[in-house]
């Protein structure tokens, strides 16, 4: 059996990066519900995100989307993050927003539009070395929305060059992180769909790319955990993105629609040597509050990872691995689940406490007077929409 006593210094090595867009107003297609007191500027997006840190001990980055948080100098930026007693993660790359992007990206026809997505990747390795990020991390939003819009294999192959360009400038201790996503924006091909095709495009390129698996990225009843089991033996997950969703890129706090599966990925995680700060896997948080509170919905969030990571580490392996080679289905599953049913809720406040935080963070928030304080004191900026 074992103990949470056990476990105990294996959470201390739990590190999971906020994303800077989860404290901005957000909203569906339909509707930008705007919020009191969001972050007017990347200062504020990463004041909040510390506050997550200050109060859970387990979010001590701040990955950043650009250009959505460009600044005129990431020293300063980076020193505000430092100062708060966190530091600037991942960079996102963003070519899904401009017109020229319309058909696409790095994957375009026409050679001026990939000019300029290459060069906005390049930029952002050029950020990466002000705000000491380790990893690219790229999305695209390229693909049809009609079958014969465009040559599908040769878009693969224009977005193969692409890389490789962007890749040419990836220094040393860092890494490009392709992630995937099924569909949406385009509806007919996209051009990294799953995970098959970003793990073809970043072997292609060599070690120090790896691929992001966001979790709201898959067709419904996919099989995730496995996905997981066949990346890490592949040495290629690099990241993932956490979120939850009951239909397709739902963006909902991680753990809220399905616990169980988030327990089933991160037991292949801890089982393929994924877990804790040298594994080279990145946990990563890619969620938008629309209509909960921000701060607190990132606190839920890291607090579900946290929760569901120590049962899986609870998990006892060496009495699956005995009902597994006794071909006893039934025993192996009850080793599994009594992991899954271990509430460990009490623990890990009393954990926290000797830490020297707040057993129960979502109080301690609510208690702070943080979000009365921005919401007096943030006024005027990016409150799209907002009445008097
Ligand atoms: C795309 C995505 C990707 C983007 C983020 C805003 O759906 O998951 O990671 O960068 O959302
Ligand atoms: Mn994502
Ligand atoms: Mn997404």
């Amino acid at each position: 059996m074992t103990s949470f006593a056990d476990i105990a210094p294996l959470l201390e090595q739990q590190e999971i990066e906020l994303p800077s867009w989860a404290f901005g107003n957000s909203g569906t297609r339909f509707r930008v519900f705007p919020q009191r007191g969001v972050p007017r500027d990347p200062f504020e997006k990463v004041a909040d995100a510390a506050k997550v840190h200050e109060l859970t001990g387990l979010a001590p980055r701040v990955a950043l989307h650009i250009p959505w948080d460009e600044v005129e100098d990431f020293a300063t930026l980076r020193k505000h993050a430092e100062d708060l007693g966190v530091a600037l993660g991942t960079i996102n790359s963003n070519t899904f927003q401009d017109e020229a992007y319309k058909l696409g990206s790095l994957a375009h026809r026409d050679a001026a539009v990939r000019r300029q997505a290459v060069d906005h990747h390049l930029r952002c390795l050029e950020i990466m070395g002000e705000t000491g990020s380790r990893d690219l991390k790229i999305w695209l939003a390229d693909g049809t929305n009609y079958p014969g819009q465009d040559d599908m294999r040769s878009r693969q192959d224009r977005l193969a060059e692409s890389l490789a360009e962007i890749y040419a400038h990836v220094g040393e201790d860092q890494r490009l992180v392709l992630e995937y996503k099924i569909f949406e924006p385009a509806f007919y091909h996209t051009d990294v769909p799953d995970w098959g095709t970003s793990y073809a495009q970043v072997t292609a390129l060599g070690d120090r790319a790896t691929v992001c698996l966001d979790t709201g990225h898959h067709a419904p009843g996919t099989n995730i955990e496995f996905i997981v089991m066949q990346l890490l033996r592949l040495g290629r997950l690099g990241s993932f993105d956490f979120n939850s969703r009951f239909y397709a890129d739902d963006d909902l706090i991680v753990g809220a629609a399905d616990p169980f599966q988030l327990f089933r990925i991160l037991v292949e995680v801890v089982r393929g040597g994924g877990y804790g700060r040298d594994s080279g896997v990145a946990f990563m948080l890619d969620q938008c509050h629309n209509v909960e509170h921000k701060i607190p919905g990132q606190i839920r969030s890291v607090l579900n990872v946290q929760e569901m990571t120590a049962r899986a580490l609870l998990l006892d392996a060496d009495a699956l691995e005995v009902a597994q080679r006794a071909g006893d289905v039934i025993a192996a599953n009850s080793v599994f689940m009594d992991a899954f049913s271990t509430d460990v809720r009490p623990d890990l406040a009393r954990w926290r406490e000797s830490r020297g935080l707040s057993a129960d963070p979502m109080r301690a928030y609510a208690e702070s007077g943080y979000q009365e304080r921005i919401e007096a004191g943030r006024t005027g900026g990016h409150q799209a929409g907002w009445g008097a």
